[in-house]
């Protein structure tokens, strides 16, 4: 990373803040001297995952957060994740225009990533634009991710704290996934509470919390809202700080953020090794192995037991 795109981060310069996240979604390598001097000033901000099926107000609860910490007087950034949308069709852009004005303000920076590549690199991307975004100074970084499959789960791992946002009709869904949810989930939001079932899911989810939980991590409280018209938000605004307070009282705050901070060593590691791996040389040996399909007569195995041979020596 250039000088000054690095002073240009510390300043909150908003244009280079959102060049260097292009660089990232990009897959162009800007984890070098960069990142290691912004590290120390991107600890500072609370992380905190939105997440939640398509159409559940993930982007509706953001902006009433937005609000509130304005309210505040603390700064945001928020990267949105659709993987479901990779064109970055109308869903994105809906959410663009509905939480962007506050486009000419400095305390507030909206971000919406595509998913070049596979999910797993988005984590690790969005991990990555969440640290600029804290180093430019922001005190509060959202990430707003789409669904609840493993990928998410992985997003969900750059947050100190994750919401998961249904609606009072995923009862069917929550009865699928009970363990993997209860694990993500350290706060549950039934939104659109202004339709029918919604006491009855927050009942059935707090008695399976109850039930499921453990002395070892606090139980995560479900709240219901009405995002669009602002019901119950300020409850929920409240109860994330609440929740927050008990996981790091237990430590299980620090424990999250030493977890991350492995995986992103492991990750990197891993990352490295590859694109040191595929040297001209084992390429070309994989190439020969495969010339034609009528001459393979080795398993993949064997192949790649030949070549990483030459690694291993
Ligand atoms: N009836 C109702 N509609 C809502 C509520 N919250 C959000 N919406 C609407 O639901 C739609 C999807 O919301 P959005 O925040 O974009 O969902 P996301 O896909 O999860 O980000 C929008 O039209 C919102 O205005 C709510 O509590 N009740
Ligand atoms: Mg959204």
């Amino acid at each position: 990373m250039e000088k000054v795109t690095i002073q240009g981060i510390k300043a909150n310069d908003h244009r280079i803040l959102s060049r260097v996240i292009t660089r990232i979604e990009n897959d162009d390598h800007v984890q070098d001297q960069g990142f290691i001097e912004l590290y120390d000033q991107a600890q500072a901000a609370i992380r905190l995952g939105v997440t939640g099926p398509p159409g559940a107000g993930k982007s509706t609860i953001t902006n009433e957060f937005i609000k509130r910490f304005l309210n505040k007087k603390q700064t945001i950034g928020v990267i949105a994740i659709d993987p479901t949308s990779p064109f970055s069709g109308g869903a994105l852009l809906g959410d663009r225009v509905r939480m962007n004005h506050y486009n000419n303000d400095k305390s507030v920076f909206i971000r919406s990533m595509g998913t070049h590549g596979e999910l797993g690199g988005l984590a690790r991307k969005a991990q990555e634009a969440g640290d600029i975004l804290a180093a430019s100074g922001k005190d509060v970084i959202i990430f707003e991710t789409v669904g609840v499959g493993q990928g998410e789960y992985d997003v969900a791992k750059a947050a100190d704290l994750t919401i998961l946002v249904l609606v009072p009709e995923s009862g069917d869904e929550v009865q699928l996934m009970k363990a993997g949810l209860i694990e993500i989930a350290d706060l549950f939001v039934i939104n659109k509470s202004d339709r029918e079932g919604a006491d009855r899911l927050a009942d059935t989810l707090s008695s399976m919390i109850n039930a499921m939980g453990n002395d070892s991590k606090p139980d995560a409280p479900v709240f219901t809202t009405v995002a669009s018209d602002g019901r119950g938000m300020d409850k929920l605004f409240d109860g994330v700080f609440d929740q927050l307070g008990k996981l790091d009282r237990c430590g299980l705050l620090e424990q999250k953020k030493k977890e991350r901070y492995r995986n992103r060593v492991k990750k990197l590691v891993k990352e490295q090794l590859l694109s040191e791996f595929w040297t001209e040389d084992r390429i070309r040996k994989l190439e020969d192995a495969t010339i034609s399909l009528d001459t393979i007569t080795e398993s993949p195995y064997s192949i790649a037991n030949d070549i990483l041979k030459s690694f291993k020596s």
